[in-house]
């Protein structure tokens, strides 16, 4: 028998990041991860999406999806749908995951099919050089808000339970142990599990910096913690640390949506025989085509 040794999921391409961009933190962990929980490049799947954060599946060795921006989720539910045998993790920014592919996140959530959804939130669309996105505070200048933003931020992690969330984590860039161990239970999560990095765009957000969240940030343990069970305690913590708080918030076990799919535990789509005689094939494209 062959013996099967650990991968690093490292790939030959130069990481195009400003140097102390937080996403070189969210690929060491997500590497980390992977080679510890003994993956193989070929049964994992990233979806990325588009923004500096959705360069990180370029530098991941496994496949590789780059979608349209917003709908890294829309894609990595139907290929865990279509293969169930494949690790499934999918990366936004946060204007991505939370802007323009809101609404996707949402139905992820509360359809519950078992991927890793890691979110690099830089409260700044980076890409685009800094104007404001969903999760910037109040009052934030940015090219796009000159007098700063008027409109309220969104709290991912509160949208994220409020919907029905199995598994809610927040990890930051400059905590790689923490981060690494919080993918590796998100990615044993039987469900869909999300893990928003606090991620620092070192260009563009000059308010949320490392010293920032080192200063402010506080670990879900502190003070005793919560039980991370309890939905509402997950809610009070997240909401009294103003989202300054990392670690596990939430996990909850129990059937995700694919328990509930007929037949598919036994064969996966992409293994089934699906023969469509051509008569059937013609009566089709006839009834829908003419
Ligand atoms: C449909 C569409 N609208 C707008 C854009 C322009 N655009 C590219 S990336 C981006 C936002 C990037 O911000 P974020 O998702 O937070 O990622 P970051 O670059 O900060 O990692 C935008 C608006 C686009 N590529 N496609
Ligand atoms: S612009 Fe910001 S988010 Fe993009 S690579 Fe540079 S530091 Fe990272």
């Amino acid at each position: 028998m062959a013996v099967q040794t650990k991968v690093s999921f490292k790939t030959d391409a130069k990481p195009w990041w400003c140097p102390g961009c937080g996403d070189f933190a969210v690929l060491a962990a997500l590497q980390r991860a992977a080679t510890q929980l003994g993956l193989r490049p070929e049964n994992v799947v990233l979806v990325a999406g588009i923004g500096c954060s959705g360069k990180i599946g370029d530098y991941f060795g496994s496949y590789n999806i780059h979608v349209l921006h917003g709908r890294t989720m829309p894609v990595a539910q139907g290929i865990k749908l279509a293969n169930r045998n494949l690790t499934v993790i999918a990366a936004s920014g946060d204007g991505d995951g939370y802007g323009i592919g809101l609404n996707h996140f949402i139905h992820a959530v509360r359809r519950n099919i078992d991927l890793t959804y890691i979110v690099m939130d830089n409260h700044i669309y980076g890409l685009t050089k800094g104007q404001y996105s969903p999760t910037s505070e109040k009052k934030f200048r940015t090219v796009t808000s000159p007098a700063g933003v008027y409109e309220q931020p969104i709290q991912p992690l509160v949208l994220a339970l409020a919907a029905g969330a199995t598994f809610v984590a927040q990890g930051f860039s400059s905590n790689v142990n923490q981060l690494t161990d919080l993918i590796m239970k998100a990615i044993r999560h039987k469900g869909f599990s999300l893990v928003n990095v606090l991620s620092p765009c070192v260009t563009f957000n000059k308010v949320n910096t490392y010293d920032f969240f080192r200063a402010n940030l506080v670990d879900v343990a502190d003070g005793g913690g919560h039980d991370p069970h309890d939905r509402t305690a997950a809610m009070r913590r997240i909401t009294e640390t103003g989202g300054l708080v990392t670690g596990l918030l939430y996990e909850e076990e129990g059937p995700s949506f694919q328990d509930y799919i007929p037949g598919y535990p036994e064969t996966p789509l992409t293994e089934a025989k699906i023969d469509l005689p051509t008569s059937e094939w013609d009566k089709i494209l006839k009834e829908h085509f003419g």
